[in-house]
């Protein structure tokens, strides 16, 4: 019983602040790099949790941006996020959604400092390679939105 609550306790604790979750996009795939994209997320130091290589439909993007729906940018977000495949994935690391969001660099890779994801990797402020969650409650309404509790690890 005792050692049932520690683990409970021990998973919400990590729930709380150690995880986020992230899209390798699809003009990423397209381009081939998946594999340099999960190259500098290991060596950052965040642990896979969860992962798969999947499509959204309109209809799920539609709803993954839902708080963007009032944006001018909207339609071409949802349109471009379920223009082909992406990589879904749960990371885990102390500090996770803040240091993750440092990794994948400023939303318009113009602003991007050097060395970070999408620096490297993005092309435009629409395409810009990788999706971080902005916020721990975010993190785990994402991660929940495309992984079950059997799938996470
Ligand atoms: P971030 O992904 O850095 O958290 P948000 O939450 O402001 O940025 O925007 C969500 C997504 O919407 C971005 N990743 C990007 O693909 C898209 N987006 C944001 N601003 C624009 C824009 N001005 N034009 C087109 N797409 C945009």
């Amino acid at each position: 019983m005792r050692a049932q609550i520690q683990h409970s306790f021990k998973h919400t604790i990590q729930m709380a602040g150690n995880r986020t979750f992230t899209m390798i996009k699809p003009d990423a795939v397209r381009a081939g790099n998946i594999g340099n994209i999960l190259q500098m997320i290991n060596a950052a130091g965040f642990r896979i949790v969860a992962m798969k290589l999947t499509k959204l439909s309109a209809e799920k993007a539609g709803e993954f941006y839902a708080v963007h729906r009032e944006r001018p940018f909207y339609g071409e977000l949802v349109e471009f996020m379920s223009s082909g495949p992406i990589v879904a994935a749960i990371l885990e690391k102390d500090n996770a959604v803040e240091d993750f969001r440092t990794l994948i660099g400023a939303t318009n890779p113009a602003n991007a400092a050097p060395g970070t994801i999408r620096a490297k990797y993005a092309t435009s402020v629409g395409e810009n390679a990788v999706h971080g969650s902005d916020s721990d409650e975010n993190a785990a309404i994402e991660g929940a939105f495309h992984f079950g509790g059997v799938e996470m690890f």
